[in-house]
């Protein structure tokens, strides 16, 4: 599964890496009253990757107006294999490790990983977490907002609602299209009971103003959940208020791509909650707060003691990265790549990435990837990539670019440089700020100092400078990035 906002590039790689054989695609997808052109998108990344042998393709319908061009013997339309296909389909019999799924999700290279996941443990944990984290009865109407082609709508949209029987609201779209009541005009329609989204959108929320909850009926609502980044008290307190009435616990739910499904959360009408914090373990799982010892700590990484059924059984092809990247921080102990907090009444606080993943508007994107996508342009001689507080979005992107000999920079270029961007990896991975040095901070030994660029980008003062080769350039620096905000 590969999340439809992706460039052509992206889902080429992908396929490529887990040698797909059949890819399954629609003829579009509607965006802000827009068309998304899917199968285009498709044909480019099938011009290089040739293990597809067959791609079907789902007619959207109604009012979709997309030119599809078919390739004779590989390209079918669903509709028409399901009109000679027997309704007689029995069920295939698995083995609890078969695969499930891949899903691809960034790591600290620019290479992402396939993320593997199997048919047993997978269901098991993300059947108990929707059970007991979202409190699921008979009766409910159940809508998590997250867009299937990520981890949250396979777990929390797909595998886990549907394993339990749910009543679930399936959206796509924007949530400001046609207008920004959208979300609540659903809720309403539907008379949803359970909400969950992302940190991200209720900051978007807070900031259009309480009318728009304010026009529609949520008396439905009875629990909200919160995913993909830390919630900040703020936004809780207002989630809490102005979309649950002030009656609606809420679930702040700690987990990953690689974790399959929830691990740490509160359980609602068991654990007090506090605001800011994904409380307590899942019953079952084990998690610590550690420091590079391996000693428990109540400040430092956070790691997960025991296995769990959801957990990732490799990175597809690359058992060694698997190993190293998860496994080799402690010996037995899985590394999840966050930091934490530890307090008194064993609640945890998550931080945020301690690698070189940035969490954009609830997106996990590699700093390496966007680099790479940027030293792509022929104009771009090197870059560096850091993440910045935004006040929505939670990170936003800055790059820093050293420009080729002779060439000039310039707004064009810059315009030119995000359009490259999204054009390689997609635009969720469009940098926010782009800068044009003279030159990188680097160490002796050659390495960027993305610490004193995350400085600056922060605009805070300069932590320690005495490591650098040249201590001009990042004083050159400082002064074209305050040039730039001013
Ligand atoms: C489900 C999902 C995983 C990263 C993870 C964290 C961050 C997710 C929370 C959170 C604080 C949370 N999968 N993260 N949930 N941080 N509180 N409740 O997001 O693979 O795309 O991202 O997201 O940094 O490592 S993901």
């Amino acid at each position: 599964m590969v999340f439809g906002g992706f460039s052509a590039e992206s889902l080429r790689d992908r396929i490529n890496d887990a040698q797909a054989k059949v890819l399954v695609t629609a003829d579009g997808g509607f965006r802000r009253g827009r068309v998304v052109p899917l199968k285009a998108n498709a044909d480019e990344a099938l011009k290089e990757a040739p293990s597809v042998e067959r791609c079907v393709v789902v007619r959207r319908g109604a009012g979709l107006e997309v030119p599809v061009e078919l390739v004779t013997g590989r390209d079918f339309w669903y509709h028409e294999l399901m009109e000679t296909a027997s309704a007689d389909c029995p069920p295939e019999a698995m083995d609890a490790e078969d695969l499930l799924y891949i899903l691809y999700t960034s790591g600290t290279t620019g290479k992402p990983k396939g993320v593997v996941h199997t048919t047993g443990g997978y269901m098991t944990h993300v059947y108990a977490t929707t059970k007991l984290v979202f409190d699921l009865k008979e009766d409910d109407v159940y809508w998590c907002t997250a867009d299937v082609g990520w981890v949250t709508g396979h777990s929390y949209i797909v595998y886990g609602p549907l394993s339990c029987g749910a009543t679930v609201v399936m959206y796509e779209g924007a949530p400001d299209w046609p207008d920004r009541g959208r979300f609540w005009q659903v809720v309403e329609k539907y008379g949803v009971t359970i909400f969950y989204t992302a940190p991200t959108a209720i900051r978007a929320f807070m900031r259009w103003g309480t009318e728009w909850p304010a026009k529609y009926d949520l008396s439905t609502l009875r629990l909200l959940g919160t995913v993909g980044e830390p919630i900040n008290p703020e936004a809780w307190m207002w989630y809490h208020e102005h979309i649950g009435g002030g009656r609606c616990p809420i679930v702040d739910t700690w987990w990953q791509t690689e974790t399959g499904g929830i691990m740490i959360t509160p359980l609602p009408g068991i654990t007090v909650t506090k605001p800011g914090s994904a409380t307590v373990p899942f019953p079952g799982i084990s998690a610590d707060v550690l420091n590079d010892k391996g000693e428990s700590v109540r400040a430092g990484y956070l790691a997960i003691t025991r296995p769990w059924p959801g957990m990732l059984r490799t990175v597809y092809g690359d058992d060694e990265r698997y190993r190293n990247q998860y496994w080799s921080r402690w010996p037995g102990i899985y590394f999840p790549g966050d930091g934490a907090k530890l307090d008194d009444d064993g609640y945890f606080t998550i931080l945020g990435r301690v690698d070189d993943v940035l969490n954009v508007a609830g997106h996990r994107i590699g700093t390496m990837e966007v680099e790479s996508a940027l030293v792509d342009h022929p104009s771009v001689a090197e870059a560096a990539v850091v993440g910045r507080t935004d006040e929505v979005k939670g990170q936003a992107i800055a790059a820093f670019v050293t420009l080729k000999e002779g060439v000039q920079p310039s707004e064009e270029l810059k315009n030119e440089l995000r359009a490259h961007v999204a054009r390689k990896i997609g635009a969720i991975a469009r940098p926010d700020d782009i800068l044009f040095a003279a030159d990188l901070p680097k160490t002796r030994s050659g390495k960027i100092m993305r610490r004193l660029l995350r400085d600056l980008a922060e605009g805070r003062a300069l932590g320690d400078t005495t490591t650098l080769a040249d201590p001009a350039v990042v004083a050159r620096l400082k002064a074209e990035y305050e040039a730039k905000e001013a």
